[in-house]
């Protein structure tokens, strides 16, 4: 059976204010882990890292809101991903901000001495530097750092190795960029999908590069930022999205990378439990965790569960 640690990194210090701190607890109320384990995974649970409280803290640097408690976050966070990748367990990492990918993909990266595909699943960029940013939020830097741009302290967690290479990153269903963010698309020629591109030539394309980083990273990881869903279905993301995907488009899409890459981790980040309707963000995050890493889990299988009267393999 496939092991899986999860660590939970109730960390809000990335972005504004804007509830996400409880990310972590509210998907194990929502039974993440009973959930996991019968889609087949033994789970290791590693609990939370302890982040300090925001009104603890002054802001230093107001181009790096909070750099300090999140760069030592990150590094308690990387450690312990990078030990559990060593020992072979994949690891699922909640957030969170979406700045708790810094130091999960940084810890892996290492860990795999930087063979590590990132398949960034995100209405926004997230690749401002302190010296780019229009609000100083690190949930908008991290993955310009994991690239190897802008503050040393921000992307030399754990080592001063880039941990992410310019041809292992793929952005996925992006639709609010900043200026800078396109410029360094455009300068690097990061492979990006738009939302726009998915609209103008389909679905395709994404499974056809999906598939090609696949071949070239035999490790990927996957950042999925709730915000990249449509409110409609996703109505706890912290910044709610009304251009993203459908239910229909983010299941099938997340059931792709887990049947054709090797995703050996997943943080899943920007839950805001007050903003959620019945539960149904919450449970569409755990569904589409469990489809990254290649099992299944809907209301269809559950309902095939609940209704199964014979076992038509069983001839008696
Ligand atoms: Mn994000």
């Amino acid at each position: 059976m496939q092991k899986l640690s999860i660590i939970g990194v109730p960390m809000d210090l990335g972005a504004e204010n804007i509830g996400v701190a409880s990310g972590p607890d509210s998907l194990r109320e929502n039974e993440i882990i009973q959930k996991l384990t019968d889609a087949g995974f033994k789970i290791t649970d590693l609990g939370n890292i302890t982040v300090k409280e925001r009104a603890s803290l002054s802001i230093e640097n107001p181009r790096a809101k909070y750099i300090s408690e999140i760069c030592r976050v990150s590094l308690e966070l990387a450690e312990k991903v990078k030990a559990t990748v060593l020992k072979n367990e994949k690891v699922l990492v909640i957030g969170g901000d979406h700045s708790v990918c810094l130091g999960a993909v940084s810890g892996a990266s290492v860990a795999l001495s930087g063979n590590l595909g990132l398949i960034y699943i995100d209405a926004h960029g997230d690749m401002n530097t302190s010296k780019t940013t229009l609000t100083g939020n690190i949930h908008g830097m991290h993955l310009a750092s994991l690239l190897g741009f802008g503050d040393k302290k921000l992307k030399h967690i754990l080592d001063t190795t880039v941990k992410v290479k310019k041809d292992f990153l793929l952005l996925i269903g992006g639709n609010d960029f900043d200026k800078a963010e396109l410029e360094l698309v455009r300068n690097e020629k990061l492979d990006s999908i738009f939302m726009k591109d998915i609209l103008s030539k389909g679905f395709y394309q994404v499974f056809e590069k999906i598939t090609m980083l696949s071949k070239n990273a035999s490790n990927i990881w996957v950042s999925l930022d709730l915000d990249s869903i449509d409110s409609v279905y996703a109505p706890a993301a912290a910044m709610p999205n009304k251009a993203g995907f459908t239910y229909r488009e983010i299941t099938i899409l997340c059931e792709e990378i887990g049947k054709s890459c090797n995703v050996m981790g997943v943080d899943l980040v920007e839950y805001n439990q007050q903003f959620d309707v019945n539960e149904k963000t919450a449970e569409l995050a755990i569904e589409l965790i469990i489809k990254l890493f290649g099992s299944n889990y809907s209301w269809y299988t559950k309902y095939l569960e609940k209704n199964k009267t014979h076992d038509w393999n069983n001839k008696k």
